[in-house]
């Protein structure tokens, strides 16, 4: 049984554990910066430790310095949240090491799919449709050629250390192809200290879609449908959706059925995200996430369940108390995601925040740290606040939506609220056509 969770995490995602674990019973740690000394998520926790300067490095990704403070206060279990420490397979496993419990999956499953070749291939191997590519490694060009002529042009040549769109370059004909793989190289080598790269056939216009897992250590998983996040903005999630307007039902109970029976047969345990692209109606699956991610407050919007309290319950050993039968989606969510950034340029606003008004009524949750007076450091992501709508329909989603975007107030820094507003009125959006370049686009198209 857990009774002590360290947060090793900072802003909304701490406050969001925060609260599940006061739900649950569980007393908190708080780990900050000295830049985040005055953070709203701090004064919830029931303790803090200071971990470091404000500089990432030297304190929420200073894992000696996050596991020493989980070791002084007697806390039992580390949540990592998203980003920062995350995804590392060997902080997850240095975790256990000491006798605290790691709120993810294992080590092991974190760097299979961390291996972005091994997870396509993982997937492939239990039949789960994925972009036709190469199932290992393209070592040389010679080698890479052969395996492009038989993908066909045009292709993306990606970083098996990569993932979230970093590191990827596409040749559009055999003329293109050897300076693109060796930049590619070049690249993947110097950003992940490992140069394997893999092809794929490069998808022109596809939807981003994702579906939501959980698994228990007894082999029970479920799924929680999918969400469409296809409205980002170099490869910033700004928007998302579930469920998605183009999966019927019918196709979400098959398909996640299948995802979840994967995830089992893998061993997999916690909560993960299996990222697709859709195109021609087809999914193709592209990456697996294995953390809590940004945007799980809309699966939790209309599948009435809370995600972080199950990956909690799931990695103190509990068996999951839903099964898929008790499951439905009721309604539409929309996520907003409300970054600390001029609306036009995208650049990062730091200061202090004044005047904060914060929307409220049916269907509206707001998930944040924000407070009047708090200040916003620069050293980190400018997420300060996510705006969760929910309502029977889309449509009524989209009026619950303007109505919130008009009532939230927030001065001091620049923030994507405008853009949010605009984004309600376009013609677009209202139809629910668009696919994952349609943000850029439409951004580029105003500057
Ligand atoms: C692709 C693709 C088209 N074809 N793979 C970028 C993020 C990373 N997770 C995978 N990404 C892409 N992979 C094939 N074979 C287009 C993208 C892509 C993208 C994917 C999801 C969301 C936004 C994106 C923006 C640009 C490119």
């Amino acid at each position: 049984m857990i009774k002590k969770i360290l947060i090793a995490n900072r802003g909304e995602i701490a406050v969001r554990i925060l609260r599940a674990c006061r739900d649950l019973d569980i007393q908190t740690v708080a780990v900050h910066s000295t830049a985040d000394a005055d953070a709203m998520y701090v004064r919830l926790a029931d303790e803090s430790v200071c971990i470091g300067p404000p500089q990432p490095r030297e304190s929420y990704l200073n894992v000696p310095a996050v596991i020493s403070a989980a070791c002084i206060t007697g806390a039992d279990a580390i949540h990592p949240g998203f980003g920062f420490l995350s995804e590392s397979a060997t902080f997850a496993h240095m975790v256990e090491e000491h006798n605290l419990t790691f709120i993810g999956p294992k080590a092991d499953h974190i760097a299979m799919m961390g291996d972005k070749i091994m997870a396509r291939k993982t997937m492939a191997q239990l039949e789960i449709p994925v972009v036709p590519g190469s199932d290992r490694a393209a070592t040389t060009l010679e080698k890479a050629l052969l395996l492009a002529e038989t993908i066909g042009y045009p292709l993306l040549i990606k970083a098996a250390g990569g993932g979230g769109g970093r590191g990827m370059k596409v040749a559009k004909s055999p003329a293109d192809f050897p300076e693109a793989y060796e930049m590619a190289r070049r690249e993947a080598s110097i950003s992940f200290g490992n140069d394997r790269v893999y092809l794929e056939k490069y998808l022109e216009r596809p939807r981003h879609i994702e579906f939501q897992i959980i698994a228990d250590k007894y082999g029970n998983a479920i799924h929680l449908g999918e969400r469409d996040c296809s409205l980002q903005r170099r490869h910033q999630k700004i928007w998302e959706e579930a469920p998605s307007t183009v999966i019927s039902s019918a196709f979400r109970d098959e398909f996640g059925k299948k995802l979840a029976s994967t995830i089992a047969k893998l061993g997999y345990v916690g909560v993960g995200t299996l990222e697709f692209l859709y195109e021609n109606d087809q999914l193709f699956f592209i990456e697996m996430n294995t953390r809590i991610q940004v945007e799980h407050p809309i699966t939790e919007m209309i599948t009435g369940i809370d995600i972080i309290r199950e990956q909690i319950l799931v990695a103190g050993g509990k068996e999951l108390s839903i099964g898929q039968e008790d499951i439905s989606f009721k309604g539409h969510a929309i996520e907003c995601r409300i970054n600390a950034e001029n609306p036009d340029t995208f650049i990062p606003s730091a200061g202090t925040v004044s005047n904060y008004h914060c929307p409220g009524g049916p269907g509206i949750r707001v998930d944040s740290a924000l407070y009047d007076g708090c200040k916003i450091p620069p050293y980190y992501d400018s997420l300060i606040a996510k705006l969760i709508v929910h309502a029977n329909d889309r449509s009524q989603c989209l009026a619950r939506l303007r109505r919130a975007l008009k009532e939230y107030v927030i001065d001091g820094v620049d923030t994507l609220i405008p853009l949010h507003m605009k984004l309600t009125d376009n013609k677009n959006i209202i139809d629910a056509n668009f696919d994952i370049h349609f943000l850029e686009t439409l951004c580029d198209n105003q500057l």
